[in-house]
């Protein structure tokens, strides 16, 4: 299996994450990469490739142009207003208030951002653009004829809206990959997002439209991030009723309830019978996820890789979470070895 990579993750690295009221060192950061690399050559699986050049038409189809603006040029104005940290706003459309774009570029970062973990930074713009041309040049891959590749993607995607950014997320690199298999000729694309966290953005882009199945396992959003969306009763909207799925899970979920949830995404998959499988694959499932509440070991990534596999289906992995850096790497090629080798 090929292994798109680029260095460039790196340019986005913020100083700081709010948390708790403290300002932490990121948990969405550069090693990550550098853990499931290491683990890649171990296991003589680091068949790497760097990305081609962004083609912007999918990027395009599924994120609003003036968010695309933003985040251009969100640096170059937070600077010019005199602001010396790090891009993190102020103020909401909260509810009852106008949700017009204003012009103040703190004004604009509250309006385009969903949670305020994520931070901007002089090189994030360029950062989630090779994290996206990093998925979709696996994504082409698998078009021609690869049966799967990885997209080794930092920042991650999964949150990130039609128009909004946030939860570590930038572009929707999953939603990148799943569009560019629509316009390389794939008639129906499924998401199967398995990260711990809902992929909330993947299922606004797709919401109202059928040729994409998304198919969501996550924390319950009673207790877990995003928390505003990622519940059962969300079933998409429109034509894109019934194409979208959620499985929200209590804390403390093993294996025993996770591979259950697992197994009924995989069967609604396969009704949908589609040309493509785009993985959101987060591995902060893990049972010392800093940051997380399921249980899972290192062995259940495997399994779950084997049963992945069963469904038989030209397969992307896009990497999404996972924090607990020392076993990133090997929870997250236990997925790709059991996909590759059962
Ligand atoms: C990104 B991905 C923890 C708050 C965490 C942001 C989480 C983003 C996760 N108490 N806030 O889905 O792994
Ligand atoms: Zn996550």
């Amino acid at each position: 299996m090929k292994v798109v990579y680029s260095e460039d993750h790196r340019l986005h690295f913020p100083q700081g994450e709010l948390y708790g009221g403290e300002f932490v060192t990121p948990f969405e950061r550069p090693s990550r990469v550098e853990y499931i690399l290491r683990e890649l050559k171990k296991r003589k699986m680091d068949d790497l490739m760097a990305p081609a050049r962004l083609d912007m038409k999918p990027v395009a189809k599924v994120h609003d142009r003036g968010f695309l603006e933003f985040l251009e040029s969100a640096w170059r104005e937070w600077t010019e207003a005199g602001f010396r940290g790090e891009i993190i706003p102020t103020g909401f459309a909260a509810r009852g208030m106008r949700a017009k774009k204003p012009n103040h570029i703190d004004g604009k970062v509250g309006y385009y951002i969903l949670s305020m973990e994520t931070c901007i930074t002089a090189g994030t713009w360029e950062a989630a653009l090779s994290s996206a041309a990093v998925a979709q040049t696996a994504q082409k891959l698998v078009s021609s004829g690869a049966s799967s590749a990885f997209a080794l993607c930092r920042p991650p995607g999964h949150h990130a809206h039609h128009d909004m950014y946030g939860g570590y997320c930038f572009l929707n690199n999953a939603a990148i990959a799943a569009q560019g298999f629509r316009d390389a000729g794939a008639k129906r694309v499924a998401i199967l997002d398995v990260d711990f966290h809902h992929g909330n953005g993947t299922q606004d882009i797709f919401y109202a439209r059928n040729d994409v199945l998304f198919c969501s396992l996550h924390g319950q959003p009673e207790d877990a991030f995003p928390y505003f969306l990622g519940y059962r009763d969300e079933k998409g909207t429109g034509k894109g009723e019934g194409f979208n799925i959620n499985y929200p899970m209590p804390p403390g979920a093993k294996y025993d309830v996770w591979g259950k949830a697992l197994k009924a995404a995989l069967g609604q998959i396969k009704r949908f019978k589609p040309d493509a499988l785009v993985v959101s694959l987060g591995v902060d499932t893990f049972k010392d996820d800093p940051i997380s509440f399921f249980k899972l070991t290192s062995e259940d990534f495997r399994t779950y890789g084997a049963t992945i596999a069963k469904a038989k289906l030209p397969t992307l992995f896009v990497m999404e979470g996972g924090y607990a850096v020392e076993a990133i790497g090997i929870n997250t090629v236990n997925v790709l070895d059991g996909f590759l080798n059962g």
